[in-house]
């Protein structure tokens, strides 16, 4: 997966801008304070008389203990203000919906509008404001992409509400940032912000039903993941496979990551992933299923058709 941009420091979007500007500030005020009591602290090692301290020390305590702080203080506050009533609450208009159901240990991403289902990773158009409505299936999670803002928890039973937008495009890869269980560390999400042009490219290749097998080969992959416990689990729109335990793989082929981030999705390890699932993300809920060299075979050459 590839990270394109630095998190906070590197903003790409007005949301990730306040913040950046607010920690910006608050960094360069504790830089100075820090710098006067350096100064402070080596002029009293260094001092042997104290006469003349005795008047002096009243208002220097006033003024540094009292004034300074109350002043440092009221700007910061100010500022906040300012930030979080920059910070959209509501998207404006005409926003691109996108639920995000936190799952141990994946993302469950739908464009309720649009009829699409994914997961893990997901495409917004630039310029746009998007509005996210995350929940969570069973733990709290937290969502992130430092660089174009947040971050908000996905909480279970209840659905918070995150407005974002994208002004330059890239991929802007997040972590959850809520330990959520044993492969929490393991949990990433992408967002590729594009061209309104390609993101309505995306979608509609999205939209589409996965393609049908076209030989024999992926033919008898489809029967293989039909017959197997492969759809009790998965969903391959097109097909009979609805299951809702684990991610959508209509498109699979369309995705650069398998199991939120941790391989590649290349043929490769597409066949280590489906035979040995445990042994990549221990603990999750897709178990080791007993395949026959040809039956694995079949359900990769299958998988990697679903562009
Ligand atoms: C008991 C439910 C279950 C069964 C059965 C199951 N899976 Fe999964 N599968 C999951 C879950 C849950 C994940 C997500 C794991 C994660 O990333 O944490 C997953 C992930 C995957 C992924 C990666 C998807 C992605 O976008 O990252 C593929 C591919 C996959 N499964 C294929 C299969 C195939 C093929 C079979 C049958 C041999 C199968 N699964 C059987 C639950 C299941
Ligand atoms: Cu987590």
């Amino acid at each position: 997966m590839s990270f394109a941009s630095a998190g906070s420091f590197d903003p790409r979007g007005p949301v990730a801008s306040e913040i950046a500007d607010l920690w910006w500030l608050m960094l360069a005020l504790g830089t100075a304070v820090f710098a006067l009591f350096l100064y402070l602290l080596i002029r009293g090692l260094m001092r042997s008389d104290d006469k003349e301290a005795e008047t002096g020390s009243r208002w220097f305590l006033l003024g540094g203990g009292v004034v300074l702080p109350a002043v440092i203080v009221t700007v910061v506050f100010a500022f906040t203000i300012a930030a979080m009533r920059a910070i959209p609450t509501e998207a404006s208009s005409d926003p691109i919906v996108i639920e995000i159901t936190g799952h141990q240990w994946w993302w469950e991403i739908e464009y309720p509008d649009l009829g699409i289902r994914t997961a893990n990773e997901f495409q917004i158009p630039l310029g746009r404001e998007v509005e996210l409505r995350l929940t969570s299936a069973d733990v709290i999670h937290s969502f992130w992409l430092p660089s174009l803002g947040g971050k908000l928890d996905l909480l279970p039973d209840y659905t918070n509400t995150l407005i974002l937008q994208a002004d330059e495009p890239g991929d802007y890869g997040g972590m959850c940032a809520e330990f959520c269980g044993l492969q929490h560390a393991n949990m990433a999400i992408s967002a590729r912000a594009t061209t309104p042009d390609s993101f309505n490219q995306w979608v509609s290749g999205q939209q589409a039903p996965a393609v049908a097998p076209s030989d024999e080969l992926t033919e008898q992959g489809l029967k293989v993941f039909l017959s197997r416990e492969c759809a009790d689990c998965h969903s391959i729109r097109g097909t009979p496979a609805s299951g809702d335990e684990g991610p959508d793989l209509t498109h699979l082929a369309s995705r650069y990551t398998l199991g939120a981030g941790v391989l590649d999705n290349n043929t490769e390890n597409l066949a280590d992933w489906i035979s040995s699932p445990q042994d990549h993300k221990p603990g999750i809920d897709m178990e080791d299923v007993e395949l026959t060299e040809a039956e694995l075979e079949a359900l990769v050459a299958y998988l990697e058709t679903l562009e």
